[in-house]
């Protein structure tokens, strides 16, 4: 737990008590701060108890008191309505921060990582930790992609912190800044809580505020808000300007040419991957992430070789594109954390010869824009609410199924990968071993809550079936 002494004996207002809320309390309670912690729901707040804390309700309390309001990310401070404790903390001149504020100012020694984007960035948070902790170095991660900050352990100046922070979290900074800060895409997100576009890429441009030294600011040319925002960072100074492209070669960056990464952080275009021998992170989205990896690892001084193989080694995130297993030649991949269309193209982009499950509690537009990667799927299995509303868009475009639930599909899915790869072997062109492995593919562009009490609870659902199929497995003509 990271130690707050600067607030010993200072009152500090904490609100929300989820995951980074409660890690806030529990470290202002042991470096001595005085707490007043609220959450508006009272189950939440039962949890004081534990730690001998009355909560103080924060829009009806002193707010002369207070130093500071550490807020939870996902509670509004400005848009669309700020909270009222949010609002009474700023009439009375309070800042207004997240628990990524109080790591940074306090742990402003050890070497700090930095990753944000629209998407992508908690696959390359994990790879670039990976990579850190593979190359001997100490590290911790966490923020957004799940551990709270303030729950890590001190590290030192020679060890290293790597961050996935949302715009959410890097609204709530003021004094903060990194050692590498990397911003992978911007497409429109959370919005409403940026109060429009140039809200949510003012929060986001806020990773590379205050970096002096030149500290690295490793970011993408290839969106047009991303290559607007190199360009005016350029302008400022004061930044080591690191530009990531996977369409073509960048001037002292790293990018992608062909199906090639290419190291000219030093202005010696040094081909150093070949991106189709990373056959656990197909496609362009992982191609970006494994750049950004490489470059935030190249400012953590590890080298070329030791970046690699930390890539090769990496397991991957679970339900993000994570390869379960095989069963007769047919590959198993869970996405379920794709809960739109969005998400779920980029694991059709990566794949060919798929059979894909999808439905749940449909989002808005459903699985509109996913025509493009039809000629890749063999064969559609619907379940969930969803399934009526998608078999219309399918209709007269793609082979389906109505499966009404994971379990069937995932059978049913099976069976007919199954038969088509005996078909192949059979069929008038007899064995044809060039053919992409089928690819059993759940990336269900909806939510879960339909039928699952989370995306985790469906891909493990998912994960749980794939361990049945695989111990019934005994054809005898496997492929
Ligand atoms: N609450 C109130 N009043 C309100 C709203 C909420 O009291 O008006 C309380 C809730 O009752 C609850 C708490 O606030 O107890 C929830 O706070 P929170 O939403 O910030 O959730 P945490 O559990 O603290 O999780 C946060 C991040 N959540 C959000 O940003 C929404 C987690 O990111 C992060 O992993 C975690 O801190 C640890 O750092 C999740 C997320 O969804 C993954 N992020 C968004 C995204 O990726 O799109 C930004």
């Amino acid at each position: 737990m990271i130690n707050l002494s600067h607030l010993r004996g200072k009152t500090v207002a904490v609100l929300g008590l989820g995951k980074s809320g409660l890690a806030s309390v529990k470290a202002l309670i042991q470096s001595g701060a005085v707490v007043w912690a609220w959450d508006d729901n009272e189950n939440s707040r039962h949890q004081l108890d534990a730690l001998g804390l009355t909560p103080v309700n924060l829009v009806e309390c002193d707010w002369n008191q207070p130093e500071m309001l550490v807020i939870s990310p996902g509670i509004p401070s400005t848009f669309p309505t700020p909270h009222p404790a949010a609002e009474k903390a700023r009439r009375a001149g309070k800042p207004i921060i997240c628990d990524v504020e109080l790591l940074c100012t306090t742990a402003a020694n050890v070497p700090m990582l930095a990753i944000t984007g629209t998407n992508g960035k908690s696959t390359t948070t994990a790879l670039t930790a990976h990579i850190i902790d593979q190359a001997g170095i100490k590290t911790q991660v966490g923020g957004n992609l799940g551990y709270p900050v303030l729950g890590f352990d001190a590290l030192g100046a020679n060890d290293c912190y790597v961050l996935e922070l949302s715009s959410y979290q890097l609204d709530l900074i003021d004094k903060a800044a990194f050692d590498a800060s990397a911003l992978l895409n911007i497409t429109p997100d959370h919005l409403d809580r940026h109060g429009g576009m140039t809200g949510y890429i003012g929060a986001k441009r806020n990773i590379f505020a205050r970096q002096k030294g030149p500290k690295w600011a490793i970011i993408s040319i290839d969106d047009e808000p991303c290559a607007q925002m190199a360009t005016e960072l350029a302008r400022e100074g004061g930044h080591r300007i690191v530009e990531i492209s996977v369409n073509g070669p960048t001037r002292h960056g790293v990018y992608v040419d062909d199906h090639w990464l290419v190291d000219d952080l030093d202005g010696h275009k040094n081909p150093v991957l070949d991106l189709r021998t990373v056959s656990h992170m197909p496609g362009r989205h992982n191609w970006q992430n494994i750049a950004f990896a490489y470059a935030l690892c190249r400012a953590r001084g590890i080298g070329t070789n030791d970046i690699l193989s930390g890539v090769m080694s990496f397991p991957g995130l679970a339900h993000r594109q994570e390869q379960i297993g095989t069963i007769d030649g047919v590959v198993f991949v869970n996405d379920s954390k794709a809960t739109n269309a969005e998400a779920t193209a980029k694991a059709l982009s990566a794949y060919d010869n798929i059979y894909w499950i999808l439905g749940g509690k449909p989002k808005e537009g459903g699985i509109d824009g996913l025509d493009p990667y039809y000629g890749r799927i063999k064969k559609a299995f619907l379940i969930g609410s969803a399934a009526y509303e998608f078999a219309a868009t399918l209709n007269g475009q793609l082979p389906y199924e109505q499966c009404g639930t994971l379990d069937v599909a995932t059978r049913r899915a099976l069976d007919c990968a199954r038969a088509d790869a005996k078909a192949d072997k059979t069929g008038p062109a007899g064995n044809d071993n060039s053919a992409p492995a089928p690819v059993i593919l759940l990336s269900p562009a909806c939510a879960s809550f339909d039928q699952f009490t989370s995306f985790e609870a469906r891909g493990d659902a998912f994960r749980a079936l794939f361990d049945v199929l695989s111990s019934q497995s005994t054809d005898p003509e496997a492929l």
